[in-house]
């Protein structure tokens, strides 16, 4: 570039950062020539402008999206990183697309930072608040079997949810007029054995699930069933028992016989 007389500056932008080098030549009109040179640099002073998504309210079990792909830089953005405390540890994900699930309820601070090329670091907190404001689903019994000894089986289909902590099963009470809850078993139980109910008679049943957080289901449909008539066992007769009832027979069958001895013939 030649300067004209009384000009002596020149300004450039230069987008592409570096080292550059630089000559300056200089002549009067009588021909004489100077030159200088020398270096200078093009920094980046810019840091990353963050634009991120993924801070909002969640329910409990959600795979939560971070995304910061949007965010741009003048040179390049060469790292980021989300961090955050999550049931007491320190959890940091990688990447300008992340996803985490959370299983547990709470308010978390996502730290994201970005880092470009320069070193420069911008940082955005965003406020992530998971809650568990759905109920697990409703059971199903399945079927209700009679068993010896005065005992009903009761058993349900399983409720997959995730976070299901177990059942509560209930009976009906005629004197109090109400279901009362008789048995809680855990997330992994389908099947209940009520004992110590009268032979031969008819009970109602209803089945809830609970989830972690004692959020209950909607009741089951009621079901009922029928507990078997009491009987003895060829083992549960006692002996003196059996001796009698050995004596009646002869008994019968003897005077079966004088009968018969004793009928006249007819001639
Ligand atoms: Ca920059
Ligand atoms: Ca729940």
């Amino acid at each position: 570039m030649v300067l004209v007389d009384g000009n002596h500056t020149f300004s450039s932008t230069f987008s592409t950062l570096g080292t550059y080098s630089y000559a300056i030549w200089a002549s009067d009109t009588s021909g004489n020539i100077a030159v200088a040179t020398g270096q200078f640099t093009a920094q980046d002073t810019l840091p990353p402008l963050v634009i991120a998504t993924g801070g909002g309210k969640y329910e409990k079990g959600t795979r939560v999206l971070f995304d910061a792909s949007d965010s741009t830089d003048n040179s390049a953005i060469i790292n980021v990183s989300w961090s955050f405390e999550y049931d007491g540890s320190n959890m940091v994900l990688y990447g300008p697309r992340v996803e985490f699930t959370f299983d547990v309820v709470g308010e978390y601070e996502v730290n994201l930072t970005l880092i470009d090329a320069a070193g420069l670091r911008s940082s955005q907190l965003l406020k992530v608040s998971i809650q568990d404001a759905r109920p697990p689903a409703r059971p199903s019994i399945k079927a209700i079997a009679s068993v010896s000894g005065g005992c009903l089986m009761v058993t349900w289909d399983a409720v997959m949810d995730p976070d299901l902590d177990g059942y509560r099963v209930s009976r009906w009470n005629a004197s109090s007029g109400a279901f009362e809850v008789i048995a809680a078993v855990p997330s992994d139980a389908t099947s209940y054995l009520d004992c110590n109910l009268m032979y031969d008679s008819v009970y109602s049943y209803s089945v809830i699930s609970v989830d972690e957080s004692g959020k209950e289901s909607d009741p089951s449909p009621i079901t009922n069933g029928r507990t078997a008539a009491p009987q003895e066992a060829l083992s549960d007769i006692r002996p003196y028992q059996m001796v009698v009832g050995v004596l009646l027979i002869l008994n019968l069958i003897l005077a079966t016989l004088v009968v018969l001895v004793r009928r006249p013939v007819r001639k």
